[in-house]
Protein backbone atom coordinates (compact mmCIF):
# COMPACT_ATOMS: atom_id res chain seq x y z
CA UNK A 1 0.00 0.00 0.00
CA UNK A 2 0.93 3.41 -1.13
CA UNK A 3 0.70 6.49 1.35
CA UNK A 4 0.09 9.57 0.08
CA UNK A 5 1.37 12.62 1.82
CA UNK A 6 0.81 16.17 1.74
CA UNK A 7 -2.43 15.63 -0.24
CA UNK A 8 -3.18 18.41 -2.75
CA UNK A 9 0.39 20.64 -3.50
CA UNK A 10 0.20 23.64 -3.70
CA UNK A 11 0.87 25.31 -7.38
CA UNK A 12 3.75 27.89 -7.60
CA UNK A 13 2.31 30.48 -10.16
CA UNK A 14 4.44 30.54 -13.39
CA UNK A 15 6.46 34.25 -12.70
CA UNK A 16 5.17 36.50 -15.95
CA UNK A 17 8.92 37.12 -16.78
CA UNK A 18 9.35 39.93 -20.14
CA UNK A 19 11.52 37.58 -21.70
CA UNK A 20 12.06 33.99 -22.31
CA UNK A 21 15.53 33.13 -20.32
CA UNK A 22 17.46 29.90 -21.56
CA UNK A 23 19.15 28.18 -18.98
CA UNK A 24 23.12 27.03 -19.01
CA UNK A 25 24.71 24.96 -16.51
CA UNK A 26 28.37 25.28 -15.37
CA UNK A 27 29.17 21.58 -14.02
CA UNK A 28 32.22 19.44 -11.87
CA UNK A 29 32.80 17.74 -15.57
CA UNK A 30 34.21 21.09 -17.02
CA UNK A 31 31.35 21.67 -19.33
CA UNK A 32 28.77 24.17 -20.46
CA UNK A 33 25.23 22.21 -20.46
CA UNK A 34 23.50 22.28 -22.86
CA UNK A 35 27.33 22.92 -24.92
CA UNK A 36 25.45 24.51 -27.93
CA UNK A 37 22.14 26.93 -27.48
CA UNK A 38 19.91 28.56 -29.76
CA UNK A 39 18.14 31.72 -28.63
CA UNK A 40 16.36 34.84 -30.32
CA UNK A 41 17.53 38.00 -30.47
CA UNK A 42 16.96 40.15 -27.37
CA UNK A 43 16.93 37.46 -24.94
CA UNK A 44 19.01 35.56 -22.59
CA UNK A 45 20.71 33.45 -20.98
CA UNK A 46 21.45 32.73 -17.50
CA UNK A 47 24.72 30.50 -16.54
CA UNK A 48 24.36 28.72 -13.17
CA UNK A 49 26.95 27.43 -11.61
CA UNK A 50 25.84 24.02 -10.36
CA UNK A 51 29.31 22.76 -9.36
CA UNK A 52 31.69 23.28 -6.66
CA UNK A 53 34.24 25.11 -9.09
CA UNK A 54 34.73 28.57 -9.80
CA UNK A 55 34.06 29.13 -13.86
CA UNK A 56 33.73 32.00 -15.89
CA UNK A 57 31.61 32.55 -18.51
CA UNK A 58 34.03 34.73 -21.11
CA UNK A 59 33.46 36.03 -24.98
CA UNK A 60 36.57 38.26 -25.11
CA UNK A 61 39.46 37.67 -27.23
CA UNK A 62 41.71 39.51 -25.07
CA UNK A 63 41.73 37.28 -22.15
CA UNK A 64 41.72 33.57 -24.49
CA UNK A 65 45.08 32.52 -24.97
CA UNK A 66 43.74 30.12 -27.56
CA UNK A 67 42.06 31.76 -30.98
CA UNK A 68 39.42 29.35 -31.55
CA UNK A 69 38.48 29.95 -27.62
CA UNK A 70 36.41 33.01 -28.70
CA UNK A 71 33.86 34.26 -31.67
CA UNK A 72 31.79 36.86 -31.93
CA UNK A 73 29.52 38.47 -34.30
CA UNK A 74 30.44 41.24 -36.03
CA UNK A 75 29.11 44.07 -34.21
CA UNK A 76 28.77 41.78 -31.14
CA UNK A 77 30.71 43.44 -28.20
CA UNK A 78 32.69 41.34 -25.99
CA UNK A 79 31.34 40.16 -22.48
CA UNK A 80 33.19 38.09 -19.31
CA UNK A 81 31.37 37.37 -16.63
CA UNK A 82 34.51 37.57 -13.76
CA UNK A 83 35.08 34.50 -11.35
CA UNK A 84 31.45 32.60 -10.92
CA UNK A 85 31.75 30.82 -7.60
CA UNK A 86 29.45 27.42 -6.98
CA UNK A 87 25.85 28.26 -6.53
CA UNK A 88 26.44 31.94 -8.87
CA UNK A 89 24.46 33.15 -11.86
CA UNK A 90 25.52 35.15 -14.60
CA UNK A 91 23.30 36.51 -17.30
CA UNK A 92 24.01 38.02 -20.89
CA UNK A 93 21.51 39.44 -23.46
CA UNK A 94 22.20 39.48 -26.93
CA UNK A 95 21.08 41.74 -29.50
CA UNK A 96 23.63 40.77 -32.37
CA UNK A 97 22.66 37.61 -34.44
CA UNK A 98 25.16 35.81 -34.89
CA UNK A 99 27.33 33.15 -33.46
CA UNK A 100 29.09 33.26 -30.45
CA UNK A 101 31.67 31.06 -28.84
CA UNK A 102 32.79 31.69 -25.39
CA UNK A 103 35.09 30.24 -22.87
CA UNK A 104 35.99 29.68 -19.38
CA UNK A 105 39.23 31.16 -18.03
CA UNK A 106 40.11 28.33 -15.46
CA UNK A 107 39.60 25.85 -17.91
CA UNK A 108 40.27 27.10 -21.25
CA UNK A 109 43.15 24.09 -21.45
CA UNK A 110 40.27 21.58 -21.01
CA UNK A 111 38.67 23.56 -23.98
CA UNK A 112 35.81 24.11 -21.51
CA UNK A 113 33.60 25.82 -24.64
CA UNK A 114 29.83 27.05 -25.34
CA UNK A 115 27.91 28.09 -28.37
CA UNK A 116 25.19 30.79 -28.51
CA UNK A 117 23.65 30.77 -31.92
CA UNK A 118 21.54 34.18 -31.72
CA UNK A 119 18.63 34.22 -34.26
CA UNK A 120 17.89 37.14 -36.17
CA UNK A 121 13.98 38.44 -35.09
CA UNK A 122 11.95 37.56 -37.91
CA UNK A 123 8.55 39.49 -37.86
CU1 LIG B 1 35.39 26.27 -15.94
Amino acid sequence: MVALVGGIGLQTPHPKTEEPVTVVELTNMLMFMPETVRIRAGTTVEWRNTSLLVHTITADPDLATLAESVQLPEGAKSFNSGNLDAKATFRHTFDVPGTYVYFCIPHEGAMMRGTVIVEPIVQ
